[in-house]
């Protein structure tokens, strides 16, 4: 579905959950001044039990001048909604917004799809807010966001709370979302400062004196009385300063599911990874290294895990987690006896090469954002990156470098387009972004690069000799490889590996 699809009803009211939150507000203002400027009659609004009360909320729609308006649920009874109802940050049916009765509805929303009502839907869970997916659609129009600093400023204050202040923040299209937006760091800075409220100071106290605690794998998790979801962040950031607690799960139930955010301090586990892995099939997750979030639907964390408890949901999770990997130190790790290793040789393509250190400083933090995916890098001392065509990116010491690979001044072979965009780094320092076509070297592996691997029967966390401080993680059905010429460990996906190792007959 497109904005313009919806020029067809000449009025729309638009709708914000229940409870609204600065993306709900952001977003069904953003598409208020779309419809306004279209000529369309539009209405902004938002019901349930309580109206807006906390302070970030009122200096947003104020200074924002964001003409939100309330109709409480018995108003809703005798309400039937001319033209179309277009439900924002929430689908039309679910527990957090009140339902008014419409014979048009439309929605769009970042959470995972729950009702499936009306046909005018876009719906994409893996977005870090709503204002990201409205932006994406204004965009779409060629609807001069830059130019309205109101709209530029509620989209990236949208944003910045769904991720914990962008803490958790992931996905390309989030971050090109921030760096484009024209916004007023004046009112940015007024709601910086009022993100919490008296009663969430004491939310997060009474949190912190109910943690669970797990021995074994040195984790904890706290359940917070219903709070801003902010509050979660700062409480599991807080946890990470304690000795004891290497990982930490802080979560509460909001109307229609429950927020997380999820903290790692230990090497052994990657935030992101592990938040993806509690949301996996029943909502959505994500971040950094050490810190990531996610969400929870309800309904669909019920249907999967019948009357299972949240906390007691978490504690297995946690554990399981923990226990699902072996570890792969590469520096000391030698593959078992047996014929499960083979020789394999590698098809002999130009492939693209980047030096992070012809642009970059060792030691510096970069996102890289290729296609869909986004990788957060500390930069080794002498390190090298294969771009694979999987649209992937293969880190490796100059040694490797040097014994397996020459350039060969061919173009940037044509194939590497499949991948949409070519791709970028981001250095968190200075905010400059990279492309690295200009940093690009076709190569070819001198000779046959012959590896030796094995099929993966488990999950693997590896420690590459280059960079101990940071694991890569391979599925089952990966491939563990060893190369002969280097002697150094890597894992190739198992889709990849197919369409590019054949065995080695010698
Ligand atoms: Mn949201």
């Amino acid at each position: 579905m497109k904005l313009s699809d919806l020029l067809v009803y000449n009025e729309i009211w638009i709708q914000c959950h229940d409870n609204p939150d600065p993306d709900t507000i952001a977003s069904g203002f953003a598409l208020l001044r779309f419809y306004d400027s279209m000529g369309q009659k539009v209405k902004l609004f938002y019901s349930g039990k309580t109206k807006i009360s906390k302070t970030n909320l009122l200096i947003m729609t104020d200074a924002l001048n964001i003409p939100l308006e309330y109709i409480s649920p018995e108003e809703a009874d005798n309400i039937e909604v001319p033209g179309l109802l277009l439900t924002v940050d929430c689908q039309y049916g679910s527990g957090n917004v009140t339902g008014f009765k419409a014979k048009n509805i439309a929605i769009i929303d970042h959470h995972p799809m729950e009702s499936g009502f009306g046909t005018n839907i876009r719906i994409c869970p893996g977005l870090g807010s709503c204002a990201t997916l409205v932006w994406e659609m204004l965009c779409e129009e060629r609807f001069p966001v830059y130019e309205d600093r109101l709209v530029g400023t509620a989209l990236y204050y949208g944003l910045y709370t769904d991720t914990n202040q962008f803490s958790e923040l992931f996905g390309s299209e989030d971050l090109d979302m921030r760096d484009s937006l024209n916004i007023d760091y004046n009112i940015m800075q007024r709601l910086r400062k009022s993100n919490l409220s008296l009663r969430e100071l004491e939310v997060a106290g009474i949190a912190m004196n109910n943690y669970y605690y797990n021995k074994d794998h040195r984790y904890a998790i706290i359940k917070t009385l219903p709070c801003d979801s902010n509050v979660l962040g700062l409480i599991a950031d807080f946890l990470m300063q304690v000795g004891e607690i290497d990982l930490c799960v802080v979560y509460n139930e909001v109307d229609d599911g429950y927020k997380l955010s999820v903290r790692s301090c230990t090497r052994e586990v990657n935030s992101n990874e592990l938040a993806a892995y509690l949301t996996q099939d029943i909502g959505t997750g994500g971040g950094h290294y050490e810190k990531a979030g996610g969400f929870i639907s309800k309904k669909l964390f019920e249907s999967r895990y019948i009357k299972m408890d949240p906390d007691e949901y978490f504690k297995i999770c946690l554990s399981e987690y923990c226990e699902s990997y072996e570890m792969i130190y590469a520096s000391y790790y030698e593959f078992p006896e047996g014929k499960t290793v083979k020789k394999y040789c590698r098809v002999n393509t130009p492939i693209i090469i980047v030096r992070p250190e012809d642009f970059l400083k060792a030691g510096s933090m970069v996102t890289l954002r290729w296609g869909r995916s986004t990788q957060d890098i500390e930069i080794a001392q002498n390190e090298y990156w294969a771009l694979e065509r999987g649209g992937y990116v293969q880190r490796f010491s100059k040694d490797i470098f040097v014994k397996c690979f020459e350039r060969t001044g061919e173009e940037i072979p044509d194939d590497y387009s499949d991948v949409p965009g070519f791709p970028t780094v981001r250095d968190w320092q200075d905010g400059r972004v990279y492309s690295l076509v200009g940093y690009a070297r076709v190569c070819r592996t001198k000779g046959v690069l012959k590896a030796e691997g094995m099929r993966l029967t488990r999950n693997v966390k590896l420690f590459p000799e280059w960079e101990e401080g940071r694991y890569i993680s391979g599925c089952t059905g990966d491939y563990l490889m060893k190369s002969e010429n280097s002697k150094s460990f890597y894992i190739e996906p198992g889709a990849f590996f197919e369409k590019n190792y054949y065995p080695d007959e010698e």
